[in-house]
């Protein structure tokens, strides 16, 4: 087949290479012409485990393209866009409505478009078909359509994407069999058929259910902290349980998806469970800056210097999107406390860092463990003399842990 993915990035690009790999003729664009340039250059736009081995047998058959403008007919075009998240905790479904637009003059007589965005329920078969139909086709008789998720984790992306199962959803029959042509040259796991709104609701429904489950977590770190207990061993002995699961408490949920797809999912509709879990997930980074606060002021501490441990929302990535560590030391910044941060992954942290973790261990009064980085489990002994404030639970004695403490 001759398939187009509109949108290279860390799912659009792996997904291209992986269908290209499988023998398809994919074309890749993106309005990022640097990224286009790049990649005519054989150089990647960013790292991924086996991305470069990916790029190398792929090559023969992908074709990097500045302009939509093809000469030859596409069989199928793959939209993975991003879907921003508005202010007003709204799905931003600009960049989905501006591809449609483009692709739409090029889809061909009886061409699949799939999307593969996070959405809100319904935007396959509402805006993405309605915008096609625009152009004078119709679905289902002039092309077919598919909306198909992918839940891959940075890091280790490409084997998910190949392994996972796939949750399918599908127009007809005729969009059934072109999107198995497709995904079933590539993926291990099942592809699982259904309709289109299921689909999308089913890729929300995955994070929010995590989501919830983390806030029960935070939930019973307060409980655990009011009666004294250890919530960390709690959690541990309740998940002894066979059919047993609880999510750890931390400071908040960060990265691009589980902070924001139960959004999404309650959009049109509506659902106290999402709502109290995101607001509960939400108020974390600010539960723990009061409390770095109140353990400063309780220790009689003047003007400490406080260093914050990892800035990156998850451990061992460079990732800080809605991370809670950025909110906890803006707070702590805010109210006039002299903050200083380390992280060994994230490049421009727009705070005052310092990059040797000894010397930045040694300037400090205080240490907050904000991310659990491997690499600070292994510093855990030269904490021994300062105030150590652990909201991930790596295990310091004497530091004050989230969960027992506050
Ligand atoms: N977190 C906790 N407690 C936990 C687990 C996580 O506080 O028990 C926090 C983490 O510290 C982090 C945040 O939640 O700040 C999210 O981290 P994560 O590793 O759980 O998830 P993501 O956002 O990196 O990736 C998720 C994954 N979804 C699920 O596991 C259901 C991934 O499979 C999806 O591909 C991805 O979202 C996505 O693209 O939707």
């Amino acid at each position: 087949m001759r398939v187009c993915i509109v949108g290279l990035g860390y799912m659009g690009l792996p997904t291209a290479l992986l269908i290209a790999k499988a023998g398809h003729q994919v074309y890749g664009y993106d309005i990022d012409i640097r990224k286009i340039d790049k990649l005519k250059n054989n150089e990647l736009p960013f790292t991924e485990n086996g991305l470069n081995e990916l790029f190398e047998d792929a090559k023969a058959n992908f074709k990097p393209i500045h302009s939509l403008e093809l000469t030859e007919s596409i069989d199928a075009f793959i939209l993975s866009l991003p879907t921003p998240f508005t202010e007003n905790k709204r799905c931003d479904l600009s960049y989905i409505i501006a591809a449609t637009k483009s692709i739409a003059p090029f889809i061909g007589e009886g061409a699949l478009v799939v999307l593969e965005s996070t959405v809100s329920p319904g935007t396959t078969m509402g805006t993405v078909k309605s915008l096609i139909e625009d152009t004078g086709r119709i679905a289902g008789k002039n092309f077919s359509l598919s909306y198909v998720s992918e839940k891959a984790i940075p890091g280790n992306t490409l084997y998910e994407m190949v392994n996972n199962d796939r949750i399918i959803g599908v127009l007809d029959t005729e969009s059934e069999v072109l999107t198995k042509e497709i995904y079933s040259s590539f993926v291990k796991g099942t592809l699982h058929i259904t309709d289109c709104t299921t689909a999308e609701i089913v890729k929300l429904v995955e994070n929010t259910y995590r989501d919830i489950n983390i806030a029960f977590a935070n939930d019973l770190s307060n409980i655990c902290a009011e009666i004294g207990v250890n919530v960390w061993d709690v959690i541990k002995y309740a998940n002894r349980h066979p059919r047993v699961n609880v999510h750890l408490p931390g400071p908040g949920v960060g990265g691009h998806c589980i902070a924001i797809d139960p959004w999404f999912l309650i959009e049109k509709t509506q659902s106290q469970i999402v709502e109290i879990a995101r607001n509960i997930n939400d108020s974390r980074p600010i539960h723990v800056t009061n409390e770095i606060l109140s353990i400063c002021s309780k220790k009689g501490l003047n003007n400490p210097k406080i260093l914050v441990l990892g800035v990156a929302y998850k451990p061992n990535v460079d990732d800080m999107r809605e991370s809670p560590a950025i909110e906890i030391i803006s707070e702590l910044i805010k109210v006039g406390m002299d903050v200083i941060v380390h992280d060994p992954f994230v490049k421009n942290i727009p705070f005052i860092t310092i990059a040797d973790l000894k010397e930045a261990i040694s300037l400090s009064d205080v240490v907050v463990i904000a991310t659990n980085h491997s690499l600070y489990y292994e510093y855990s002994n030269s904490l021994n003399n300062k105030i150590v404030i652990d909201t991930r639970n790596i295990s310091i004695p004497g530091s004050y842990l989230l969960g027992r403490d506050f």
